[in-house]
């Protein structure tokens, strides 16, 4: 199994290179932004609760964030390896991500950390927001709110896989198609066929 974790600030472009990411090393994506939004299409319990901290730019609670992951694991029990995307988004996320991990004797092989300034963050997603739909991309205010939450919750979880030298940085800023050159170089240096 390659294991790999797309880390990075909201609107870094996670989502745009995981589809690119899963479709050349045929893995698994596992964007729990993603299937929060399922949840709130289907207006699930967990839906209607997740959506209360979604659109005031709140990260969800852990417990909620952690069962969901737990279970898609475990609905792939033949996976080649996953792609995290959105996720571990705090400390306590990464260590139950580990142990998930390692009940399957496998691991993170690497976490690729995108860089972009907050300018160029807060100018994408508002952008996007004019066509997504996304309730949490209208707003300025609630976007800096994001912004907040990467910084004091969110940005600690690479110096969890900094200790053991899992963390790459790539620039984040550019044309999409040299950005996913980048991050394909590092995974190919460290990919086991
Ligand atoms: P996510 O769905 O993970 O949302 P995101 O961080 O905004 O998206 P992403 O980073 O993937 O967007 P992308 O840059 O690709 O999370 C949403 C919310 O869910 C969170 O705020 C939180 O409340 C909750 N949540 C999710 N996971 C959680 C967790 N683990 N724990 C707790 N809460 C959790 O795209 C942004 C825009 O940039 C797009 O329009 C794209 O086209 C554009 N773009 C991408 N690359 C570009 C480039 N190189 N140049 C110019 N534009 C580019």
């Amino acid at each position: 199994m390659f294991n790999i974790i797309l880390f990075g600030p909201p609107g870094s472009g996670k989502g745009t290179q995981s589809e690119k990411l899963i479709d050349k090393y045929a893995l698994i994506h596992l964007s729990t932004g993603n299937l929060l939004r399922e949840e709130i299409v289907n207006q699930t319990r967990l839906g209607l609760e997740a959506k209360k901290y979604m659109d005031n730019g709140q990260l969800v609670p852990d417990s909620v964030v952690i069962g969901m992951i737990r279970s898609a694991i475990l609905s792939n029990p033949d996976a080649n390896g996953f792609l995290f995307d959105g996720f571990p988004r705090t400390v306590a996320q990464s260590e139950a991500l580990d142990e998930l991990l390692a009940e399957n004797r496998s691991e993170i092989n690497i976490m690729l950390a995108l860089q972009v300034g907050e300018e160029e963050l807060i100018g994408r997603l508002l952008n996007r927001g004019k066509t997504s739909g996304r309730s949490d991309d209208v707003k300025e205010e609630v976007i800096r709110s994001r912004i907040i939450e990467y910084e004091n919750k969110t940005a600690p979880v690479a110096g969890h896989y900094e200790i053991v030298e899992k963390v790459v940085r790539i620039k984040g800023e550019g044309e999409v198609e040299d950005i996913f050159d980048s991050l394909c170089r590092e995974i190919e240096a460290r990919r086991i066929l």
